[in-house]
């Protein structure tokens, strides 16, 4: 059989199987979630440090095309995913921000957020915060047209990723030195921003941190979104109220801990104001599979949270479609099974939220049974025990929605 019959085959085969998959939303409905989808993942080649790329390359346009196909109505990019480093801050980027423009307005989509690539190219060897100020004041330049980008394209949040603020040797860096270096690097852009948003008679954006753990360095200044919040809170930034955070899913759960109990934390900081959707597994690489392929329990109960808490910001699918799925199954599988699960699993939490028994058992203990007074340690623990029995009892419930088997099912015996 000739190669490209094959290949037309085995897309024919597995369009087929998605939809015999079924469980997918028109692009009318995908539209309606705040869902933004990344230039960077979609036109991931699947390359890494003992991998070579899968794929072929993907321009912007084409990108944007398909999302709007799909029905993800956002999309976000890095600064060096659309503008080649020697095109930044030229004409050249003019004429490609122009082009990007049409695009985005010929299909409908709308730019969200734009974030600065600080970390790929050689010259952030030793991070855009390190020691030689000739890198710091390139660094503060690339900041700042990310802003200028990001007023161009529309985009109400800006992201920074400092993956190079870190070390391989300790001691070679002085931790204090770089966080003051990188505060003013940030306060730069947020000066940048109020500059622009004068005087265009707009709002400035909203500059959100994002941490990971590890990686590309072995120990990170700043691994944690915990980190960031007191980064924020230092003192050091000019324009702290500017300044908010961007978790990760998976760089949360990278480091071991629980990324529902992180959201919560920058959520009564009143700092969550966007969020990078994906899953992975606890103390292992970055691996940025699709949101709730892995711990959809966990994922259930982080949107529990946020609707809960009214969260409306967005929801972006920073994942990398895996090496062994082509061109052709970025856009058939990858992308509408990601929008689709993450749907799944809101309306899910919403039934959750509302289901009769997790309410009663939840007001249940809220109530208590033990005098609210009582100092008698016994008396409360003898007056409550039977009570805390609800604590299973909901946890057992929250899987039992999640599977759909509170709505019964037939039995092979
Ligand atoms: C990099 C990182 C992601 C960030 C991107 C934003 S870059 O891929 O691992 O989690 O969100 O700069
Ligand atoms: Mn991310
Ligand atoms: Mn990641």
């Amino acid at each position: 059989m000739k190669e490209s019959t094959l290949r037309k085959d085995q897309q024919e085969l597995v369009g087929r199987l998605m939809s015999t998959c079924g469980g997918s939303y028109p692009p009318e409905i995908r539209r309606k979630f705040f869902i933004s989808g990344p230039q960077w993942a979609a036109a991931y080649q699947g390359q890494a440090l003992f991998h070579a790329p899968t794929r072929t390359p993907l321009q912007p346009a084409e990108v944007i095309e398909r999302l709007a196909e799909i029905g993800i109505g956002w999309w976000t990019t890095h600064d060096t995913d659309i503008i080649p480093t020697d095109q930044l801050m030229t004409d050249r980027q003019d004429q490609i921000l122009e082009g990007i423009r049409k695009a985005l307005e010929r299909n409908g989509v709308a730019c969200s957020m734009v974030t600065g690539e600080t970390f790929y190219h050689p010259v952030w060897a030793a991070s855009p915060a390190g020691e030689q100020p000739e890198v710091r004041s390139y660094a503060r330049q690339r900041l700042e047209n990310v802003v200028e980008i990001g007023h161009r394209l529309g985009a109400q949040f800006l992201v920074y990723w400092p993956g190079t603020l870190g070390y391989q040797f300790q001691g070679v860096v002085e931790e204090t030195r770089m966080l003051k270096r990188y505060a003013e690097e940030i306060n730069a852009a947020c000066e940048k921003d109020l500059a622009v948003a004068r005087s265009m008679a707009i709002s400035p954006m909203r500059h959100c941190l994002e941490a990971k753990p590890f990686e590309p360095q072995a120990e990170l200044i700043l691994p944690t979104t915990d980190a960031m919040l007191t980064f924020i809170n230092s003192g050091m930034l000019k324009h702290p109220e500017m300044v908010g955070v961007n978790p990760e899913y998976l760089h949360e759960l990278m480091w071991g801990s629980a990324p529902r109990a992180a959201l919560a934390r920058a959520l009564v900081a009143g700092k969550l104001w966007h969020f990078d959707v994906n899953d992975g597994y606890r103390l292992k690489h970055d691996v940025d599979l699709a949101v709730g392929l892995v711990n959809p329990l966990d994922w259930l109960n982080v949107l529990i949270l946020l609707r809960a808490h009214g969260y409306n910001g967005p929801f972006n699918l920073d994942y990398k479609p895996p090496r062994t799925t082509s061109n052709y199954g970025v856009f058939q599988v990858s992308f509408p099974s990601a929008v689709d699960r993450f749907i799944t699993l809101w309306e899910i939490a919403g039934e959750a939220i509302s289901d009769p028994v997790i309410n009663e058992a939840t007001k249940a203990l809220e109530a208590g049974a033990a005098p609210a007074e009582s100092a008698d340690a016994n008396a409360i623990f003898e007056a409550n025990k039977e009570l805390w029995t609800l604590h299973e009892l909901i946890g057992h419930r929250l899987v039992q929605i999640l599977l759909g088997l509170n709505r019964g099912r037939a039995f092979s015996v």
